[in-house]
C-alpha cells in the first residue's frame, strides 16, 4: 500500500512535565535560585507572590521555554517515524525549527559539516562536488516556504477519532524561513546540458533517498538551504544541506543532500513507483503529483481545546498552497450550510502557511465549525464527498477535502472529520 503517515499507530501526547513537580522543586530556599539550573530557578520565581522583591534569574547561554509551556512533537515510529507538528499550540506562521515536522524513512544521519560534500554530475560540461562553505561562499536567498508531507492528513482520513488534535490530523506541516542557494546557480556552474531534462536527488543518509525532479522546477525556484529561521538545519531537517522545493511535497526535498545527477527522463526510483504515486478509483495510478494542493485547517477551537463561556472566540487557522498565494479562507459554524469570509493578512506569502482569522459569537449550542481555502489559482478545497469521488476511499497520499469540528454544548471541541 503506498501509505505512510496513516499507517503509523496514533502517538503519545505531547509529553509534558509535572508543573506540580517544577512548582515543588522551587518551594526550596529562594537564595538558592541563583546557582540551581535554570528551570529550577524560573519555576521558583514563577512560585514567588511578588517577583518584584528578589532578583531575578541568571542570564544564560541559550534562550529556554517558560516552565509553563511545553510544546512537543509527538513523535510516532522509532527509526522509520514522523514528529508531528502542535499546530493547536503555536501562533503567527514560522514553525520554531525544534517543532518543524520531521518524517524520515531510516533515521536520521550524523553527519559531520566538516566532510560533507554535495556532487553535481551527469549531463553537465564538468562535474564538480562542493564542500558545505562552498555552498555558502554563493550568493544566497531567504525566503518562508512551507513544507507538507504528501501523507499529511491520511492518519485523519483512514482512521478519524473525536478525539484527536490539530497536530494528528496536520501535524506533518510546517513552516520556515529557510537561507541557501539556487539550484540554477549550481547547474551554471556545472554547466548544465540542453539535453538534460531531469535531476536525480539522493540523500546521505541509510534511506539513500532518491527522486527525480524536472529540471524546469530545478531551474525556477529550488534551493540547497543549509539554514533554517537563522541558523543552521536541524539534523533532523537535513543537516547541514537539503534540497527545497517551494510548494511541492516533501519527500521530494531530499534531506542530507549528497548528489544531484542531470539525466534525461525520470531514474523511476521506488520513491516514485511503488511509493508516492496516487492509486484512483478506476484502478490506475496517477504518478509525478508533484504540486501540492490548496488546503486549511482550524487549529483552534479544536481538540484537546473547551470553550469556556458563550460569546466572542476567534476561530484561527493555517492554510497554504503550492500553487502561490491563498486568496481567500471560508468559515462556516453551521456544518456547511452557510459560509463567512475569514480576515486574511495584507500581502499573503505565495508557497508558506498562511494565517486565517474569523471572529465568531458563539450562542452555547452545539456547532460544527469548517474552514475552505481558494488559492490563487483559483482552486477551492473539497468537500469529503467531492475528495472522494475522484480520489477513491484510499488515496495513499494528497489529503485536501475539507474537515471539521464539533463544538458541543458544554464547550468540549471534537474533531469531526
Ligand atoms: N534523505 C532523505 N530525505 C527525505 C526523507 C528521508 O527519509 N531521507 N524524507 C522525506 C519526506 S517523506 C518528507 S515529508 C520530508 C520531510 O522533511 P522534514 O523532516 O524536514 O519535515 O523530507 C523528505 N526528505
Ligand atoms: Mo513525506
Amino acid at each position: 500500500m503506498g501509505k505512510e503517515a496513516g499507517d503509523h499507530a496514533g502517538p503519545e501526547g505531547p509529553a509534558s512535565p509535572s508543573r506540580r513537580a517544577l512548582v515543588q522543586s522551587g518551594g526550596l530556599l529562594a537564595g538558592a535560585a541563583l546557582t540551581a539550573p535554570l528551570v529550577r530557578a524560573f519555576a521558583q520565581q514563577a512560585a514567588l507572590p511578588d517577583p518584584t522583591r528578589v532578583p531575578g534569574a541568571p542570564s544564560d547561554s541559550l534562550g529556554t521555554r517558560s516552565p509553563f509551556e511545553h510544546p512537543r512533537l509527538s513523535p510516532v515510529g522509532v527509526v522509520q517515524g514522523s514528529s508531528w507538528t502542535p499546530h493547536h499550540q503555536l501562533h503567527g506562521t514560522v514553525t520554531p525549527s525544534e517543532l518543524h515536522f520531521q518524517r524520515h524513512h531510516n533515521g536520521i544521519p550524523a553527519i559531520d559539516p566538516a566532510t560533507y560534500s554535495l556532487t553535481l554530475h551527469g549531463l553537465v560540461e564538468r562535474p564538480l562536488t562542493f564542500t558545505l562553505d562552498e555552498l555558502k561562499r554563493f550568493p544566497s536567498v531567504t525566503r518562508t516556504y512551507f513544507i507538507e508531507c504528501s501523507g499529511n492528513g491520511g492518519r485523519a482520513w483512514n482512521n478519524p477519532k473525536p478525539e484527536m488534535s490539530p497536530q494528528e490530523v496536520d501535524g506533518l506541516t510546517s513552516n520556515t524561513e529557510w537561507t541557501g542557494v539556487p539550484v540554477a546557480t549550481l547547474l551554471r556552474a556545472v554547466g548544465a546540458k540542453t539535453s538534460g531534462k531531469w535531476v536525480l536527488a539522493e540523500g546521505g543518509d541509510a534511506a539513500v533517498m532518491t527522486r527525480s525532479v524536472p529540471i524546469e522546477k530545478m531551474l525556477r525556484d529550488a534551493l540547497i538551504v543549509y539554514a533554517q529561521n537563522g541558523e543552521a538545519l536541524r539534523p533532523g531537517n537535513g543537516y547541514p544541506a537539503r534540497l527545497l522545493l517551494p510548494g511541492w511535497e516533501g519527500n521530494m526535498c531530499v534531506k542530507w543532500l549528497r548528489r544531484l545527477e542531470i539525466i534525461d527522463e525520470p531514474a523511476m526510483s521506488r520513491e516514485e513507483t511503488s511509493k508516492y504515486t496516487d492509486p484512483l478509483p478506476d484502478g490506475t495510478s496517477r504518478q509525478f503529483s508533484f504540486v501540492m494542493d490548496v488546503k486549511s485547517v482550524i487549529t483552534s477551537p479544536s481538540y484537546p481545546g473547551v470553550l469556556a463561556e458563550r460569546g466572542w472566540h476567534a476561530i484561527r487557522g493555517i492554510a497554504w498552497s503550492g500553487r502561490g498565494t491563498v486568496s481567500r479562507v471560508d468559515v462556516s459554524t453551521d456544518g456547511g450550510r452557510t459560509w463567512h469570509a475569514a480576515s486574511l493578512p495584507a500581502g499573503a506569502t505565495p508557497l508558506a502557511h498562511t494565517r486565517f482569522e474569523y471572529m465568531w459569537q458563539w450562542n452555547g449550542k452545539p456547532a460544527r465549525l469548517l474552514s475552505r481555502a481558494t488559492d490563487q489559482s483559483g482552486a477551492v478545497q473539497p468537500t469529503v464527498d467531492e475528495f472522494r469521488k475522484v480520489r477513491g476511499d484510499a488515496p495513499g497520499y494528497h489529503f485536501t477535502a475539507i474537515r471539521s469540528w464539533d463544538v458541543a454544548a458544554d464547550g468540549t471541541v471534537t474533531f469531526g472529520g
